[in-house]
């Protein structure tokens, strides 16, 4: 191995249309012109080299490198494709090389930032509810999503390991920082447990607006009308627009039946409400080794592939609507290929979200429309 020394004069390195990637200005090293030709077992591809304009090779030659011929025995080409990634949410094991890189990054959060719900101002922005069980990761994956957006980690919601929810308080979070507030709210819940906690009635109230910001939970009382700030008429703005079952990945195979009938409980609510319902399956790096080490592993894990699949089946929910995630939890810095699996989930519920909404508008406005043609035959 040799070192050569720029010596400054530019176009260190260039593309060329015509010859590739080239070395040095004065054409130091090229290695194709054109096309080629194969002679015998030799591709002949009329590169070039002349060496010492814009390197200081110390005395080295083209001699001394190949002989001064640009005959070769075997060339290896390769293709390097940044492709956003596979939104369907599908393990693609044929994917060629999928690149989680922060220019990804980057096109999802802009996408996420000029996201608008149809009608800005009927609906500022669309609801997201977290609902699981405890300890399934719902407040570390609004911190995960608020240090996404914040680009650094951020802990705004308390996270833990406790036997009952941590979280007591149901809290509608705006994700403040950077220049913008995205539209879209993510909103918190006490986690679902065997014997108390939230239950049907309780998450009926949540997902129809009803519950307001900063609603202190009781497990011992249901959420009534006469609750503390029960929302009495809420508008569109208010109710849940998508429901995200936030289910650990890692113990999704013990979790207790009553648990997961609670969860498809949530589940036949929001359909009777054409509410649409996604999982952000998270502690995936808990189910994969690989996935731990590079999270950017996580379409090619068989073993996650298996375990979206099993919820998809029990939950009766389309595969591409299983959102595998990493959730900052240790971390001191964010990385690009967690951020892109955070902005994945969020970008598949904001568009369902839009799509209810859009419906709902077009609902209204058959409803207006019917109510003035009946107004018209009554006059
Ligand atoms: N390794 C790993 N740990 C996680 C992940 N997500 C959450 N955790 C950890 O799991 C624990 C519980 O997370 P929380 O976010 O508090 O869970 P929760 O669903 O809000 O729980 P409750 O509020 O108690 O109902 C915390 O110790 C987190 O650090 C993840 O993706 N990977
Ligand atoms: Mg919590």
């Amino acid at each position: 191995m040799v070192k050569f020394a720029r010596n400054g004069k530019g176009n260190d390195v260039f593309d060329d249309a015509t010859y590739g990637p080239t070395f040095g200005g004065g054409n130091n090293l090229i290695f194709f012109s054109n096309s080629y030709t194969k002679s015998g077992a030799y591709c002949n591809t009329y590169g070039s080299s002349n060496f010492g304009n814009t390197y200081n090779t110390n005395g080295y030659s083209a001699k001394t490198f190949n002989g001064n011929s640009n005959a070769y025995l075997d060339i290896e080409v390769y293709a390097r494709e940044i492709q956003e990634m596979n939104y369907m949410g599908k393990i693609n094991h044929g994917a060629k090389v999928t690149l989680l890189t922060g220019a990804v990054r980057d096109s999802l959060l802009d996408r996420l930032l000029s996201f608008s719900t149809p009608s800005p101002t009927k609906v500022p922005a669309a609801r997201l509810l977290l609902v699981g069980s405890v300890v399934a990761g719902k407040s570390s994956f609004f911190n995960t999503v608020s240090s996404v957006f914040k680009g650094e980690i951020r802990s705004q919601a308390a996270t833990g390991t406790t036997p009952h929810s941590l979280t007591t308080k149901y809290r509608v979070y705006a994700i403040r920082g950077g220049h913008q507030t995205p539209a879209f709210r993510l909103c918190d819940t006490m986690g679902l447990e065997e014997d108390q906690g939230l239950d049907v009635v309780d998450m009926a109230y949540l997902l129809g607006g009803h519950v307001p910001d900063h609603f202190q939970f009781n497990s011992a009382v249901r959420i009534t009308r006469e609750s503390a700030g029960f929302v009495k008429d809420p508008g569109l703005a208010d109710v849940i627009h998508c429901v995200a079952l936030v289910i650990d990945g890692s113990t999704y195979k013990v979790m207790s039946s009553k648990v997961k009938e609670k969860l498809l409980g949530v589940q036949t609510l929001a359909r009777d409400r054409d509410i649409p319902v996604h999982v952000v399956l998270t502690e995936v790096d808990k189910v994969c080794q690989d996935v731990a080490e590079d999270p950017s592993l996580i379409f090619r894990s068989r073993a996650i592939e298996n375990k979206v699949k099993d919820i998809s089946d029990a939950f009766g929910i389309q595969s591409n609507h299983v959102q595998p995630v990493k959730n900052y939890e240790s971390e001191t810095s964010i990385d690009p290929r967690v951020d892109i699996l955070t902005l994945n989930a969020l970008r598949q519920m904001t568009v369902s979200a839009e799509d209810y909404i859009e419906d709902r508008l077009d609902d209204k406005e058959v409803e207006t429309d019917t109510k003035i043609s009946k107004m018209n035959i009554s006059s």
